[in-house]
């Protein structure tokens, strides 16, 4: 078997020796920890191996940080509410170069690396592709050596622990820090206070100039943690900024004033609540007073921080953007804006103006989302409330904005309010994508087909008052971790054939497509890809309790339950192949052996997401079971989908489902990932599933459904799902099995609610595509008969999808907005 870290000591020169790793892991267990090696359980093996391993990157990091100040060349600030960074041990034995000296010296002392790995809590500070693009991003950018630090928050539970309660979705808190982590360094000296609440006031300064200041009611410390983030094959080290909130000593003092201990910890509590969960919202926010309280936290924090600490005393801040590019990752850090506004004019002075100027040379802004529900708006109440005079300054931005609006469109007083920051329906309320949009130098989408939705549809306005503003950069993943760690297999392989070039430089897998034609090399890629199976198989067994076969086709589809990503369409198709065997319209024996895997987690309060995971579960019941399909089709959903399963599954796969309607997937990056490894993909032109599809080309892609120009058709002529339904019998042969029981024991209402939509509304025209959808999957099966032309279409997507790599997507970044220089460290 296959395991995480075995083959990447070929990838960089080790630090250290056996026996000096040896004896820094006893003295770490020892004098560090206070635990003798007899007697360690497997978290005291886990943390001594983490700090031992730690140790070796210190000194690069430092060094990294003294490079860059001395240097005060240009820096990137990533400004992100969400990092899903998924296990730190392996990706730092990787980047160390120290895997396979530390699997010797402790199998010379008796121990497994795999074993105590396994005892590692991944830090889940994310809830899908946007937090997990961050955490991309950052290792991209600390391998290319560029100057960066990432900014966000350590929430002391990260997205919820998924299990299934008789087949339903129940959250479970995720305390991922209850053992500590060893990865982390805290600095509570260098905590900064935040501020909330209290109001304005106006007042004439020494030189007799008239100014605001922002009296705060209350306030919190914001400790920052860092966390170490090493490039690959460099010795530059980059930093993870992530700010814990803790009560400052005013509440303390309160115990002593009044007296009331009770109230005084409660208010403690208040303060520290700020930092406590991640919203366990994606796409879909919640507009909550306390995340807004987040959002500000951890931006002020962070501006504090790089304007104080990080720039030198005394730096000019009409300059600040010839030394940081402010990235805002969606709409969450956009309250930056007028913070750094606050900063430039109430606190240094500087005249509004200048300030705007600066201000908007400093931040860009990216856009991950098409939905017009997750377009976040703060109510002017609550935003007026909680920060007074950011409400202010963006009442100001939007007056002097409107006011060039009206100047260059003059009498169309509608596209004006269309524009407004402010929207007065159906309450008064700030929409920050408007905000960033316009306090931003750059905004960008995520792949070609979202920053032309972008300039074409939401944002029209804007980039029809400042075309130049737009541009794309399609996303990317790192190779490091979803090819080097997650694949030791296939990375073994493309190096034996290609050499090591390509973690660094992953358009160089190019060079694979010779191999696609070579019959010894497909036999060895499906050699990696049945033992990637049989991986997945063993670890779903002891970790799930499934049982499943490791000789099928693994068809996969895992990602957050949306209705717009359709799962329900997924399900459809197992439903029909069911429905067509129990018809007798179809063979068992002709049926593929498949293991449909899903994963997927849905937000808590998301109904239909929750109403559509019991339904997959019901179905996998029966599915699973049920004789007359002799084994042929499973149903695999293994709860609490993360990232160290993604590492596990997404090599084994054999097709990618990214079947998402056309123009609503802003990207998508498990698409990425799963090409990458060797998947072959069945989507819609949709995010950059367009971008793998023109680079694959037409015979290695399964491509079905509506374009996104025909699903504006469709949606305008008046769509109809009971249409679909009545006019297509296999159509209507899957949805009357579901209402007829046959999933819930004859139970014919268990899913109305997600039946009665489907063929009532049906927002996201999954009956409108399934035809399409179930002829394309077809057209999988026959392929799937002939292996050869399947590995050589695999080995092709694989050679192809080099594009992908997050180093390609920073090095857009850099071109097209941060202009940063890289700085390695000697
Ligand atoms: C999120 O994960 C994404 C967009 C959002 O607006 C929010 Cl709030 C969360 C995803 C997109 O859905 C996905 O298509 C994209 O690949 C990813 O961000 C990274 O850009």
């Amino acid at each position: 078997m296959h395991t995480v870290t075995e083959n990447t000591q070929r990838f960089s020169s080790s630090p250290a020796t056996v026996e000096s790793f040896t004896s820094e892991f006893v003295r770490q267990l020892r004098y560090e920890q206070g635990v003798d090696l007899g007697f360690a359980s497997s978290d005291d093996l886990y943390q001594a191996l983490a700090r031992t391993v730690r140790r070796y990157m210190i000194d690069n990091w430092l060094d990294t940080l003294s490079t860059q100040t001395a240097k005060g060349a240009k820096a990137v600030a990533y400004l992100s509410a969400e990092y899903l960074m998924g296990p730190q041990l392996p990706n730092a034995l990787l980047a160390t170069g120290l895997a396979e000296v530390a699997r010797d010296s402790l199998a010379a002392l008796g121990l497994d690396l795999d074993e105590i790995g396994a005892t590692e809590v991944e830090p889940g500070l994310g809830n899908g592709g946007l937090g997990r693009l961050a955490a991309c991003f950052i290792d991209s950018l600390a391998t290319m050596d560029i100057p960066a630090v990432g900014y966000g928050i350590r929430y002391e539970y990260g997205i919820f622990r998924q299990t299934f309660v008789d087949g339903r979705q129940a959250e479970q808190p995720d305390p991922w820090l209850s053992k500590g982590s060893p990865w982390e360094f805290a600095h509570p000296d260098m905590a900064v206070e935040v501020g909330f609440h209290g109001h304005t006031e106006r007042y004439t300064d020494a030189a007799g100039v008239e100014r605001t200041r922002w009296v705060r009611g209350d306030c919190v410390l914001a400790v920052p943690y860092n966390y170490m983030v090493p490039g690959y094959g460099t010795k530059n080290v980059n930093t993870l900024r992530l700010w814990s909130a803790k009560a400052t000593n005013a509440f303390d003092l309160q115990i002593f004033n009044a007296g009331d201990y009770e109230a005084a910890v409660r208010a403690q509590t208040v303060a520290e609540n700020i930092s406590k969960v991640i919203y366990p919202e994606d796409s879909t926010p919640q507009g909550k007073e306390l995340r807004l309280k987040q959002q500000y936290f951890f931006v002020a924090a962070s501006l504090a921080d790089f304007i104080n600490q990080t720039l030198p005393q005394g730096f000019d801040l009409t300059k600040i953007h010839e030394r940081v590019t402010f990235q805002l990752n969606d709409t969450h850090p956009v309250i930056a804006i007028p913070e750094l506004m606050r900063i430039l004019v109430d606190e240094r002075g500087i005249d509004w103006a200048t300030a705007w100027d600066v201000t908007r040379k400093t931040f860009n802004y990216t856009c991950h989302t098409l939905l017009p529900e997750a377009l976040e708006v703060w109510s002017v109440e609550l935003l007026g409330r909680l920060l007074p005079r950011h409400l202010e300054i963006i009442f100001q931005i939007n007056e002097e904005f409107l006011a060039e609006v009206r100047k260059a469109y003059p009498g169309d007083e509608l596209r004006a309010r269309r524009m407004s920051i402010i929207q007065e329906q159906p309450e008064r309320a700030v929409r920050m994508a408007f905000l960033a949009s316009i306090g931003s130098s750059k905004i960008n989408g995520v792949a070609e087909l979202h920053s032309q939705l972008l300039r074409d549809k939401v944002l029209n306005d804007f980039s029809e008052l400042w075309p130049s503003k737009f541009t794309n950069v399609t996303n990317g993943v790192t190779p490091r971790r979803f090819l080097a760690l997650s694949n030791p297999g296939l990375a073994n392989l493309i190096t034996e054939a290609i050499g090591e070039g390509w973690v660094k430089d992953l358009e160089r897998l190019r060079e694979l497509e010779p191999f696609a034609e070579d019959a010894s090399f497909r036999s060895e890629f499906r050699a990696v890809k049945a033992a990637n199976k049989e991986r997945f198989v063993e670890l779903i067994a002891q970790r799930d309790g499934i049982e499943l076969p490791a000789d099928a086709m693994y068809d996969v589809m895992v990602k957050r339950l949306h209705e717009y990503k359709r799962q329900m369409l997924k399900l459809l198709h197992v439903v029909t192949l069911y429905d067509r065997v129990l018809r007798g319209e179809l063979r068992a024996s002709d049926i593929t052996p498949r293991v449909v895997t899903f994963g997927a987690k849905a937000a808590p309060g998301y109904k239909m997401a929750k109403e559509i995971i019991a339904l997959i579960n019901a179905v996998a019941k029966v599915v699973n079971h049920a004789p007359e399909l002799q084994g042929r089709l499973q149903i695999a959903f293994p709860a609490n989908y993360n990232v160290t399963l993604a590492e596990k599954l997404i090599p084994a796969a054999d097709l990618s489902e990214q079947i998402s309607l056309a123009g609503k997937e802003a990207s998508g990056t498990g698409n990425m990932k799963f090409a990458l490894n060797g998947a072959l993909t069945i989507g819609t032109l949709d995010g950059a599933n367009v971008e793998i599809y023109d680079l694959v080309g037409d015979e290695h892609f399964f491509l079905f459904g509506l374009t996104e120009p025909q699903v504006a058709d469709v949606v305008d002529a008046g769509y109809k799902p009971g249409a679909y339904y009545e006019g297509n019998r296999s159509l209507k042969g899957a949805i009357d099995l579901i209402a007829s029981g046959a999933f819930s024991n004859g139970d014919r209402n268990a899913f109305e609610f997600v039946l009665s939509d489907l063929l009532g509304k049906d927002r996201f025209l999954v009956l409108a595509d399934y035809q399409a959808y179930v002829d394309a999957q077809d057209k999988v099966e026959v392929a799937y008969a002939d292996q050869e032309a399947w590995s050589r279409s695999a080995i092709l997507n694989v050679a192809r999808t080099g594009f992908f790599s997050s180093d390609r997507s920073i090095q857009d970044y850099l071109d097209r907005i941060w202009h940063a220089k890289p700085q390695p460290v000697r």
